[in-house]
């Protein structure tokens, strides 16, 4: 076991090395005018060729979300978060596959359809659908959206704990210990603490999510969970980067520290009727936890052919369920003898006037109703622009007009407003640089009319695809998108620097340096578009659509900044712009001071039974 377990981490570390190597490379390509960036070109034209197909591939997951409760915010910033990804790699030239989907069996689920009075498929399938139209509404582009009621998974997961068992890590035995339904987790006494619910009563809650816990004591299905702390260790010590950001890894190492009993891994039948039986066992239903995680796998294609997914296969949570991913589902996964995930990307949660959102609190931020006042590129924008992995953001309506007015509407869409504006532009083409006006660095001209400044803005736009693709690939998208900002702001500077609507048109050298104005701003438009597609699908496809830019240039290896300025021949000279459509993303109304506020949050209790 020991063996395939080495050749487990060894595989895994193989495909670490590349994407990271990959990554690492992009992040130090400064510059498209020197060797590094020719070093960078040339890995995005190997991604189309010399790189294996499987090695292509890329496999991008949400958690599966409980139907026990209508969608919140918090939910489609993981959805919106794992989209991203895979558009990006989609513009990389990578296969990517992207899984969302609903989590619909348990105790929680069964006791929510009981007080809905419905059954609970029929409740199941109600909520999942509302799940579903929310991300279709938000262009969640997901590839397969999986439901833990569908036969597919059923057999995926049956075969999985088959495998197990035949493997000798499960066996039978008396679980006696706390265990909260909300969470559908079980936890160690040190895991527990005293609290009061609303009317005083004295109970016991989960230190980590506040919620109730309750004490039971069954004959359970146990895997061997206690076994695998040193094998976790090292995949955690050897892969630096399996769990993300770097504290969330830690914290992973922290609770290897604790205690790791064996892990209940069925219910009673008697208690938990909504579940997948225990294969050979009608009397056991397996734990949610475990028939929810199988669910990467069932998409992958499991237990049919699906290596070829599941090596490449990177997840997106939240802190909260960290545990599961990061220990429970690392150990199933080397008791089955499969490769261990690529990446656990972590992020923080959204809170509500500096709450949990909660119903009791009356402070659940509807995101389909804020998309469509927002837009869904706005909403899209303002969570990976406000929403930082490391941390717990505050969301706020105000924060998103003001945002969306100074970024997208004023800064982006000012830019582009001027620069293809007839009055400017009566050709309504892309303009001719002229390398007299804006010579390159240390050339000899006197008819130059470029200044220091207008030096950097280049060096930061030059930079700036690294940049975007080192937080890209490291999920710190916030950190993007405000590297993109600064650059938009800059090449406002430029252009209001040199005044473009004061050059006569009476003198060929205005002329001359008018066009060139225009075409080095517009060259640094179709950077931040392509860069943004994946943020701001629509948005981004406008933008590069007034630019006449065709579909086939707005991949990522068509990020080739200002090759006039290299004396090359720059494809988009001359064309004609694209049909103006209108502004790039309208000025939103701030919300008035009433409208604007959460709810006002009731008194908290202090229990979230
Ligand atoms: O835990 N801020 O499902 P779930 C940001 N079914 N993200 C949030 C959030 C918040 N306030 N609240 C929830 C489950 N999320 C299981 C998962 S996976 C095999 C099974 C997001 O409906 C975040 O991704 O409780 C979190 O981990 C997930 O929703 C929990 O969703």
């Amino acid at each position: 076991m020991m063996k395939t377990y080495l050749s487990v981490i060894r595989n895994c570390k193989v495909a670490q090395r590349w994407s990271f190597s990959h990554a690492t490379r992009c992040a130090v390509s400064p510059s498209p005018f020197s060797s590094k960036w020719n070093c960078k070109r040339l890995m995005v034209r190997r991604l189309g060729t010399d790189i294996p197909t499987e090695d292509r591939n890329y496999y991008i997951t949400t958690p599966i979300f409980y139907v026990n409760a209508a969608p919140h915010i918090g939910h489609l910033y993981s959805a919106v978060t794992a989209d991203y990804l895979h558009r990006y790699k989609l513009l990389q030239g990578f296969n990517s596959r992207f899984v969302t989907g609903t989590d619909e069996h348990g105790l929680k689920i069964q006791q929510a359809a009981n007080a809905a009075g419905q059954d609970p498929l029929s409740f199941c399938t109600k909520v999942s659908e509302r799940f579903k139209y929310l991300f279709k509404s938000c262009h969640i582009s997901y590839t397969d959206y999986i439901r833990t009621t569908e036969e597919r998974h059923r057999c995926a997961v049956e075969h999985f704990w088959t495998v197990l068992q035949s493997k000798g890590f499960i066996y039978k035995g008396n679980y006696e210990g706390w265990y909260s339904t909300q969470d559908e987790s079980f936890l160690t006494p040190s895991q527990v603490g005293d609290a009061k619910d609303s009317s005083g009563k004295e109970i016991k809650i989960s230190l980590e999510s506040g919620h109730k816990v309750e004490w039971m004591k069954e004959e359970n299905y146990m895997f061997r969970l206690s076994e695998f702390r040193s094998r976790l260790q090292e995949w955690l010590e050897g892969n630096p980067r399996a769990v993300q950001p770097e504290r969330f890894h830690h914290a992973v190492l922290q609770w290897l520290q604790e205690d790791l009993p064996d892990l209940s891994v069925s219910r009673q039948r008697s208690r938990l009727q909504w579940g997948i039986p225990v294969p050979g066992d009608l009397d056991q239903t397996i734990y949610v936890w475990l028939d929810a995680l199988v669910n990467y796998l069932t998409v992958a294609g499991y237990p049919d052919s699906h290596s070829q997914w599941w090596r490449a296969a990177h997840h997106v949570v939240g802190k909260d369920i960290l545990k599961f991913h990061a220990i429970y589902w690392p150990a199933f996964l080397l008791a089955a003898d499969l490769p261990l995930p690529q990446t656990i990307h972590v992020h923080s949660h959204w809170t509500v006037g500096g709450k949990k959102m909660s119903k009791s609190l009356g402070n659940v931020v509807d995101p389909l109703e804020r998309s469509q006042r927002f837009t869904i590129d706005g909403m899209r924008y303002f969570l990976l622009r406000q929403g930082v992995p490391d941390t717990d953001c505050d969301y706020d309506d105000d924060k998103v007009v003001k945002l969306l007015n100074a970024e997208l509407t004023d800064s982006l869409g000012g830019l582009l407003n001027r620069c293809t504006a007839p009055s400017l532009n009566p050709a309504q083409v892309y303009p001719h640089f002229c390398s007299d006006s804006f010579p390159s660095q240390g050339t000899e001209s006197h008819k130059g009319r470029a200044v220091d400044e207008d030096y950097h803005m280049l060096d930061a736009v030059r930079a700036l695809p690294a940049v975007v693709e080192q937080h890209y690939e490291s999920v710190h998208v916030y950190k993007a998108l405000e590297a993109i900002n600064r650059c938009v702001r800059q090449t406002n500077g430029f252009v209001q620097r040199h005044t473009p609507w004061k050059l006569g048109s009476g003198d060929g050298r205005d002329q001359l340096w008018l066009d060139t104005i225009l075409h080095v701003s517009l060259e640094c438009l179709r950077m931040y578009g392509t860069l943004l597609q994946p943020i701001v699908p629509e948005i981004a496809d406008k933008l590069l659509s007034r630019l006449g830019v065709k579909p086939e240039e707005k991949s990522w290896a068509a990020l080739n900044f200002l090759v006039k300025y290299q004396g090359k021949d720059c494809p988009f000279e001359g064309r004609a712009l694209g049909p103006d459509t209108g502004v790039l993303f309208n000025r939103l109304e701030r919300p008035n001071a009433e409208k604007g506020k959460p709810k006002k949050a009731k008194k908290a209790t202090k229990v979230k039974s």
